[in-house]
């Protein structure tokens, strides 16, 4: 299935009188505090999320699963769908592979059905937490740092042969997000698995090519629940010093233990020049990979805000942006539809801020008054602009609205059927 302009015009035309009475009002009242609407939207309109292959299934946990219908069962059907995204919200015109869980077949195919729906091929990510059929040495004790040197070794080998399979899709970014750790106190040596890990690594930052990045994910646990091998910023950080500028830190927001303040975490890595890039969810416990903004939107606001003043004033280079999300109840089209918008949102939040107010007030170390200016822009609905800006440039004004009277998922389950499978997480 494809959408088409006529048909998301026409969802269009049936919004648009109370599109334009609200967006008006929002444009008036934002130009009377002097702010430029125009500049707002276009950087709105720049900001381009992309969707991680593995989530266009329905997720589980591992209690069960819940598969809807109409799933893609191909890496072309995966693509497919991120074309359906991206024509509605204009701002998802990337998809991020997962291998081996899409290896392509027929690189030619794949790149057409990409270009064909406008979508280009983000960071590519390496698998050392799951064996492979047939595999000649298991993960189950580590990849990357596992003691064995012929463990690593094939660890090593996946992850170049990822990169070799990123190169030929035009991928610019290896991300790798190890499971390498212990359950137990005294299961394996704590400095030897970090030794192994940035040697391995050491051997895979060889093959990066000059203009490409390596990510580097942390996280503090889950699979292993003693100790996580990266298990934080500081550990992401260290090995991407160490290894050279094309290694960077990547944060994935479900990845902290609770009450973490990743808006500092953020502008400590961009005052580095370290921020890779992130992967975008929302959690209330752990690593629970809930739609973005659902829990915390206030958090993302003020992640963003350090974003926004760090781009202004640091060298950090431009960030990969990525959802890594999981639906286990929601349709995972709907789920990445709020998600981007959340991310949006928050975006265009923190580009209202009045940073020369604010400055001043933390200069005079008025606290309330910073409190203020900060409250003003989050508390700002500022939805009519971010309806004008995908409006504009050639995308639904309610992208949910019209994914559903446009009847995506019904076409889909037609086209694929109730029981389609998707691989993957
Ligand atoms: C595991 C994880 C991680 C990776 C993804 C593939 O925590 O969610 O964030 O990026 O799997
Ligand atoms: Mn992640
Ligand atoms: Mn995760």
């Amino acid at each position: 299935m494809k959408l088409t302009l006529d048909q998301i015009q026409s969802q269009n035309n049936s919004q648009s009188a109370e599109h334009t009475r609200s967006f008006e009002f929002l444009a008036e009242s934002l130009d009377k505090k002097g702010v430029d609407v125009e500049v707002l939207i276009s950087k709105v309109q720049d900001l381009q999320i992309a969707i991680p292959s593995w989530a266009l299934g329905t997720g589980g946990t591992r209690f069960g699963r819940f598969s809807g219908g109409g799933e893609p069962a191909t890496l072309i059907q995966k693509i497919q769908d991120v074309g359906i995204l991206h024509a509605l919200n204009q701002s998802s015109n990337a998809v991020s592979l997962h291998i081996p869980w899409d290896i392509p077949s027929d690189y030619q195919a794949i790149k057409d059905s990409a270009a064909e729906v406008g979508i280009r091929f983000d960071a590519v990510n390496s698998n050392t937490f799951q064996d492979q059929a047939n595999q000649a040495h298991s993960y189950k004790f580590g990849s990357l740092a596992n003691s064995e040197a012929a463990v690593r070794d094939l660890a090593v080998e996946h992850n170049k042969q990822v990169i070799e399979i990123g190169e030929k899709l035009g991928s610019k970014a290896l991300t790798v997000w190890l499971a390498d750790g212990s359950s137990f106190p005294g299961q394996h040596s704590l400095r030897k698995a970090l030794e192994n890990t940035h040697l391995s690594l050491q051997e895979i930052y060889k093959d990066i090519p000059e203009d490409w990045k390596l990510l580097i994910e942390y996280k503090p646990y889950e699979p292993n629940f003693y100790s996580t091998v990266i298990q934080d910023w500081g550990t992401s950080f260290l090995l991407a010093n160490k290894l050279g500028k094309k290694a960077y830190t990547l944060v994935d927001l479900g990845h902290h233990l609770p009450n973490t303040n990743i808006e500092q975490i953020v502008t400590t890595l961009m005052s580095e020049g370290k921020l890779g890039g992130f992967h975008f969810n929302d959690s209330k416990y752990g690593d629970d990979d809930l739609t973005v903004g659902s829990v915390k939107p206030y958090q993302l606001f003020l992640i963003f805000q350090e974003l926004v003043k760090g781009f202004e004033e640091t060298n950090n280079p431009p960030l990969s942006w990525m959802i890594d999300a999981s639906h286990n109840l929601k349709d995972p089209m709907e789920d990445l539809l709020q998600s981007v918008q959340a991310i949006k949102l928050a975006y265009a939040q923190a580009l209202l801020v009045d940073s020369k107010s604010l400055e001043a007030a933390q200069e005079v170390h008025d606290v309330a008054g910073a409190q203020e200016i900060l409250q003003d822009a989050y508390r700002t609905d500022l939805r009519p602009l971010l309806a004008e800006a995908i409006r504009r440039s050639g995308g639904a004004i309610d992208p949910i609205q019209a994914f559903r009277s446009l009847k995506v998922r019904e076409t889909l389950i037609e086209e694929r059927g109730l029981k389609s499978i998707a691989s993957g997480l």
